[in-house]
């Protein structure tokens, strides 16, 4: 039999997890000594990019708190197929809150492991974007204000999916969800990344499901900071979202390379470092393989809508200098 090198599975993806890969171009889930905080067991949907962030995000929260964590979560699927009672896959203490009041809790359980004498023992808040943009947004925007020992991280979605798929105010525009046929309007809706930003925090950040080392890092990075820190992971959901769910990873990595979804740092109130787009692609390469956009292109293509889509993908780009050009 000819030669032929090996080939490792996954090398050359971004998403590498293989411990055959050397030490620097591993991810968390290659070590050892990986905590597996979100275990197997739990029933989200094939193909959750909601599962796969948290994974990624609480492990590297683990990693960098020495173990010392708590989290707070909001209602939401991440709650619910993580704990149906009486079951859980968390491996940290893990604390469910009301929908709405998650910040807030979390800004409670700082200030008692403060009182206790362990401030080592550090506190994370998680939700979804209803959980985070609307019902939550007065806790949220409470717990910057007062600059609370707490990292925050939003897993945008794009609508309510655990009640089915309802618009939420991070629903993009043209998306077709169980309430609405076009999303949000032109020009609505609400860019939280922007608005922790405008708090003047000391780190905020955007990442997706598509590339985890990016996402790893900036848990580290945030995990270096005492007080209010919020980070904004893109996470697709091929249920609410109508893609295979073998394309999760595929749809977040188009939401970047279309620059639909900018992937930046900022540390108080500035952007200090952006993901460049490695290979720009027109936003219809995003769209066209979500059934949520399908009636853009069926039974006619509605050019005005796209070419919309494209102007706010084309802003982001200008605007956080997506490109080299
Ligand atoms: C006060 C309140 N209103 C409504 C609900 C019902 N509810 C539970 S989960 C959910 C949707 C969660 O959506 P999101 O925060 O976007 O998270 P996702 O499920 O998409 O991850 C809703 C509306 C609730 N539990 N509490
Ligand atoms: S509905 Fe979406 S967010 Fe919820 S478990 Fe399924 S894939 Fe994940």
């Amino acid at each position: 039999m000819p030669f032929q090198p090996v080939k490792y599975y996954q090398t050359g993806t971004f998403t590498v997890g293989n411990r055959l890969l050397p030490p620097e171009t591993r991810s968390v889930q290659a070590n050892m000594r990986r905590t597996n905080s979100l275990n197997s067991g739990h029933r989200a949907c094939q193909g959750c990019g909601e599962a796969l962030g948290a994974r990624y995000a609480i492990d590297a929260a683990m990693e960098a708190t020495n173990r010392q964590l708590v989290a707070a979560n909001a209602t939401g699927c991440l709650e619910v197929f993580s704990t149906p009672y009486p079951e859980t896959s968390w491996q940290i203490p893990w604390i469910h809150s009301l929908f709405g009041n998650t910040a807030a809790v979390a800004t409670g359980i700082a200030a008692a492991m403060k009182a206790k004498g362990k401030p080592d023992t550090r506190v994370i808040a998680q939700g979804g974007d209803g959980g985070t943009t609307d019902i939550g947004f007065g806790c949220l925007s409470g717990m910057f204000e007062r600059n609370d020992d707490v990292l925050y991280i939003c897993y945008d979605n794009e609508a309510y999916m655990n009640t089915g798929v309802q618009r939420s105010s991070a629903t993009p525009p043209a998306a077709r969800t169980a309430t609405t046929t076009t999303g949000n309007a032109f020009g609505q809706g609400k860019n939280v990344p922007v608005i922790a930003m405008a708090h003047g925090i000391p780190y905020v950040a955007t990442a997706t499901i598509a590339e985890l080392h990016d996402l790893e890092a900036k848990v580290r990075r945030a995990m270096q900071f005492r007080g209010a820190r919020y980070l904004h992971v893109f996470v697709s959901c091929p249920l609410g979202w109508g893609h295979a769910s073998d394309q999760s990873v595929r749809m977040a990595r188009l939401a970047k390379e279309t620059g639909i979804f900018p992937v930046f740092e900022a540390e108080h109130g500035e952007v200090v470092s952006v993901s460049k787009i490695r290979k720009r692609l027109p936003v219809e390469e995003y769209l066209k393989p979500q059934r949520r956009f399908a009636h853009l292109f069926s039974p006619h293509k509605n050019l005005e809508a796209i070419a919309r889509i494209q102007e706010m993908a084309d802003r982001n780009i200008k605007r956080y200098r997506l490109t080299d050009a």
